[in-house]
């Protein structure tokens, strides 16, 4: 694993605490999965073709261009199967199994977490997942989780012509994933080469536009247009998680720790899970790659900033629980099942 640059006092202080701490809350976002090669929504990597990936995350987006939105998640389901989770999500994981009263509660809808042996009970998906998916029609509640069929229909099938993603994988953050991504693309001249997947989240890779008739539609109610099963600007949390995130927090103990991975903690309620930890008492420890992102609050004395690439920092900071994230910590990891 590469050197990090924790300073020592701070690394033992951290340690110090975690160790004496019983119930400790993680939020995780975009960030953590950067190292994985997955782009984050905000700042230089989270442009998809030409445009913001926030505003193709709303239902005012897909209301009025359904095919250009699932083509974004399409490709993003994609992207998720074929990265691997990296030794922060693997990290989370073990401490899940061993803490009784850590629970983690992540933006992420990639399944990373998940795939690294995160027991269920433990991880709160509080924006769904890329593999859940909803019937929009009003008079249908058909809904599926884990389906994982790539391309979720025909006409979604990433083109074809051009060098594939070499170097996914390899960037420590999101806008580093998207250069590397787009590298490996130019990078090979710009002639299709033939076999390879192209890079449709670059806009000068075309793509084709999809008829509304061959989007996803409802098995169950035969005409209803499908959609993933995540959580939208403006779209409620779902109900029973904000709940069990709320009775956590409001339990009669002190919490002892939010440890706040790879978000920018702009967005709610996800953002306000940091103030009312710190209301039950929590200290706070900030991993990120940019010392800007403690989120609205700021930090306060007693909190700790460990700058750097979350694949890195988290299972060094983690390792006096966990120990080292060897190789068959990841095994373990990938046969876990809670129930
Ligand atoms: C690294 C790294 C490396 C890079 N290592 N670090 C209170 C105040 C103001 C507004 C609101 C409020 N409450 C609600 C709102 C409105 C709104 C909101 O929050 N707006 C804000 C923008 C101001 N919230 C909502 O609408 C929510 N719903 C709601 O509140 O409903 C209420 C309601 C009530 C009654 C009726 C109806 C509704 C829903 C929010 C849903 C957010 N959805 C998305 C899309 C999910 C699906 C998808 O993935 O496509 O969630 S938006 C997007 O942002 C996604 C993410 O989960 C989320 C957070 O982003 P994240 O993960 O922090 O990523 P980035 O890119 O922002 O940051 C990455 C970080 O990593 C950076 O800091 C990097 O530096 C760092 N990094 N590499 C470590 N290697």
């Amino acid at each position: 694993m590469a050197s990090s640059s924790i300073k020592p006092a701070d690394l033992e202080s951290f340690q110090n605490h975690l160790r004496y701490s019983d119930r400790v809350l993680a939020l995780c976002g975009a960030g953590l999965s950067a190292a994985s090669g997955l782009p984050t929504f905000r700042g230089a990597g989270g442009l998809w073709r030409s445009y913001d990936a926030v505003s193709l995350a709303t239902p005012e987006a897909f209301a009025r261009d359904p095919g250009l939105v699932w083509q974004f998640y399409s490709y993003r389901r994609h992207m998720a199967l074929q990265a691997q989770p990296n030794p922060a999500h693997y990290a989370l994981a073990a401490l899940a199994r061993r803490k009784k009263g850590f629970l983690t509660l992540s933006q992420n809808v990639d399944g990373l977490s998940q795939r690294a042996g995160h027991p269920a009970s433990r991880l709160h998906l509080l924006h769904g997942s890329l593999f859940d998916i909803k019937c929009t029609a009003f008079y249908c509640n058909y809904t599926e989780s884990n389906n994982f069929t790539d391309p979720i229909a025909p006409a979604l099938a990433i083109p074809k012509g051009g060098p594939s993603p070499a170097s996914l994988g390899t960037a420590t953050s999101g806008a580093g994933a998207t250069e590397s991504l787009q590298h490996a693309m130019h990078g090979a001249g710009s002639k299709p080469q033939g076999g390879k997947e192209l890079d449709i989240s670059d806009d000068r890779v075309e793509m084709p536009e999809i008829d509304a008739k061959d989007l996803p539609h409802c098995p169950r109610c035969g005409d209803g247009l499908l959609r993933p099963g995540v959580v939208w600007f403006g779209e409620r949390l779902p109900e029973k998680i904000i709940n069990e995130v709320d009775n956590f927090i409001e339990e009669p103990k002190k919490i002892d720790l939010i440890l706040v991975i790879g978000t920018s903690a702009q967005v709610y309620p996800a953002a306000g899970y940091i103030d009312k930890a710190r209301a039950k008492g929590a200290r706070v420890a900030v991993v990120n790659m940019d010392r800007a992102d403690t989120g609205r609050g700021g930090l306060e004395k007693g909190d700790w900033f460990f700058e750097g690439d979350a694949g890195v920092l988290v299972p060094e900071l983690l390792k006096s629980e966990i120990g080292d994230i060897s190789n068959t910590e990841r095994r373990a990891g990938n046969r876990e099942d809670d129930g």
